[in-house]
């Protein structure tokens, strides 16, 4: 019997904004990692999700939604998507049952012309009967000649497992790129500013929470204590201080208590959260601002 070869690789999740690449990425890890919300243009950045077997380590890649950038920080969001998929040895290609496959072709052909294997993923099929699915798989087939077509439903997390082991037929062998015991490559820190973005994702409308970024000033871990974590929000103009605070800072305090609860499930501690609004000028159309921020 010839003995079973270690696979590793990059899987870069991509696809249109909402249809649920962040939760496919927490599906796949059991666990919590990567923000979601309701709001198109919830994830920034490329956020690794590694996923350790006994015989294989696949590295997730959840990028921003694909769109056409109007300003500069969906530029560097779109240029996390193209490093992600220049990254991927493998590109799930994730859409949503009611999207129109002909809304796809653009972003069908530019994955084609990478060369890279591609496994289109149906999601929230658990919004629809058994029966319609199969003309919506006939009506991608037309247009995309990929490796295998996975219908799934992230949030129930139906199919999973077997988008799991087409993703295996089609991992290298190759050593792990990263020790067993890594979930991420971004840091605590990181993730505690993105679990308050996600809570103002949810609380706030239109492009409040779009306006905002967040940075940590201080993360203080005492031991017998609870650590202290000090959070700054900037927004991009004044008027909008106001509204994340709310009349007599209700609205601050929400997000906070909210914010707060999560980062503890997260850390797996109790932490003291305490959050300051902070106005920074057009920070999402300068790049002098949004390299200075981290992007
Ligand atoms: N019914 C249903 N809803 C889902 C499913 N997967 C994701 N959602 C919902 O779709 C919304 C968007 O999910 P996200 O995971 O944030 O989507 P995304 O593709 O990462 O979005 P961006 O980061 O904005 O590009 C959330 O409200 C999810 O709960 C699913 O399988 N079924
Ligand atoms: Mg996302």
């Amino acid at each position: 019997m010839t003995e079973k070869k270690f696979q590793a690789g990059y899987v870069a999740i991509v696809g249109k904004p909402n249809v649920g690449k962040s939760t496919l990425l927490n599906a796949f890890l059991n666990f919590k990692l990567s923000i979601v919300t309701p709001k198109p243009q919830t994830t920034r950045k490329k956020i690794l999700g590694i996923l350790n077997g006994t015989d294989y380590q696949i590295v997730f890649i959840d990028t921003p939604g694909w769109i056409t950038p109007h300003y500069e920080l969906q530029k560097f969001m779109m240029q996390y998507l193209q490093e992600s998929l220049q990254d991927a040895d493998l590109v799930l290609l994730l859409v949503e049952y009611s999207d129109w496959p002909q809304d796809l072709e653009q972003i069908g052909q530019k994955i084609a012309s990478l060369q890279k294997k591609v496994i289109l993923v149906i999601n929230k099929i658990d919004k629809i009967q058994k029966e319609q699915l199969l003309p919506i798989i006939a009506d991608y087939q037309k247009l995309f000649p990929v490796s295998g077509y996975v219908p799934i439903s992230a949030l129930k997390g139906d199919g999973v497992e077997l988008l799991l082991q087409e993703i295996l037929k089609e991992l290298p062998e190759h050593p792990a790129y990263f020790p067993a015991d890594y979930s991420s490559d971004q840091n605590e820190r990181f993730f505690v500013t993105e679990i308050i973005r996600e809570k103002i994702l949810k609380i706030f409308a239109k492009e409040i929470p779009y306006a905002c970024h967040i940075e940590l000033e201080e993360f203080r871990e005492k031991a017998g204590r609870k650590d202290l974590i000090r959070a700054v929000i900037y927004v991009d103009h004044d008027s909008q201080k106001g509204i994340i605070i709310g009349r007599g800072g209700q609205a601050l305090k929400k997000v906070g208590e909210l914010a707060r609860k999560d980062i503890e499930t997260f850390l797996q501690r109790e932490v003291y959260l305490e959050l300051f609004v902070r106005v920074m000028e057009n920070w999402r159309k300068k790049s002098s601002a949004l390299k200075k921020l981290g992007y």
